[in-house]
């Protein structure tokens, strides 16, 4: 595992790992694309665009609860993928950022601290008058009040839609500029500004960039290594790999 220069990943590489639907998918959560993904069954442009909201809030509404259901039923828990790349932020001396678009918290539950979530998350709504953020376990509707502003029918769910600028862009960007490693796990490099991350940090040319998925991404081409299999059996072993050469 070399860097494109050749030169070896260094103990205290800055780490930055993008993670998609793939990495989730061994924990019962569907994909996006592909069989048996939520595209299948719901067309993006009645469920996930602000144009969909204010046409159709109900609609909306039962995609994002449906989803939220099935996240806190019993059976849904991190894989060894997610559990990996916690103990990897735990263990490796240098930075560890995990930038996912997933919406689901399975990445908390591992163990992850160092986490942004571009796309929004599942388990939170938002205040379309105060934006106000709160925690939501919850199915939500029209009927809901907004706890700061008590505003009525003003809560969303706190994602991120078609159309929508994703959150902490700025963090990210930065992160990707100064990263020695850009791992991207379980994204079939589709959706921007997400699946250009890996040309902006080719653009350095001082980072390393791997791809670990099922199957080659739309992008897969643009990485310098690219490694196919699942996720639960890609990753921890690519986590002890790093972990054994940086002796730590
Ligand atoms: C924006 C939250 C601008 C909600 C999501 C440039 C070119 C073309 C189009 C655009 C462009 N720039 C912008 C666009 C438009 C658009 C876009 O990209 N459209 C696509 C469809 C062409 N992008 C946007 O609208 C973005 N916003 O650009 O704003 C802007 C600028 C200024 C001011 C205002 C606005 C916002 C995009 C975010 C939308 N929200 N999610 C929700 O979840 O409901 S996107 C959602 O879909 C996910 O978050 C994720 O990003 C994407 C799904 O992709 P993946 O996660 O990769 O999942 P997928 O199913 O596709 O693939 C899974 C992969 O895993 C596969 O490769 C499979 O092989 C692999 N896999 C499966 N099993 C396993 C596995 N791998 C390993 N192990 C396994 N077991």
């Amino acid at each position: 595992m070399h860097a494109e220069g050749g030169q070896r990943i260094r103990g205290e590489a800055a780490i930055v790992v993008l993670t998609g639907a793939g990495i989730s998918v061994e924990s019962g959560l569907p994909s996006f694309r592909g069989a048996g993904g939520l595209w299948e069954g719901w067309r993006l442009e009645d469920v996930a665009t602000p144009e969909a909201f204010a046409r159709d809030p109900i609609t909306v509404q039962r995609f994002y609860d449906q989803r939220r259901r099935q996240l806190l039923g019993e059976d849904i828990r991190p894989n060894a993928a997610h559990l990996a790349l916690a103990e990897l932020e735990r263990r490796w001396p240098g930075e560890v950022l995990i930038v996912t678009q997933n919406i689901d918290d399975l990445h908390e539950r591992a163990g992850t601290r160092n986490l942004i979530h571009m796309h929004g998350e599942l388990l939170k709504a938002r205040c379309t008058a105060c934006a106000a953020v709160h925690p939501w376990r919850s199915d939500l509707s029209s009927s809901h009040r907004c706890a700061a502003c008590a505003g009525q029918n003003r809560l969303r769910p706190h994602v991120v839609w078609f159309g929508e600028l994703p959150l902490e862009m700025d963090r990210i960007y930065d992160a990707l500029a100064a990263c020695d490693l850009f791992l991207a796990i379980g994204t079939s490099g589709q959706v921007y500004p997400a699946a250009g991350f890996v040309e902006t940090v080719r653009a350095t040319g001082q980072a390393h960039t791997v791809e670990l998925n099922l199957e080659p991404s739309a992008t897969g081409s643009l990485f310098a290594e690219q490694r196919h299999g699942p996720a639960s059996e890609r990753v921890p072993r690519f986590v002890a790999e790093l972990l054994a050469r940086s002796g730590s």
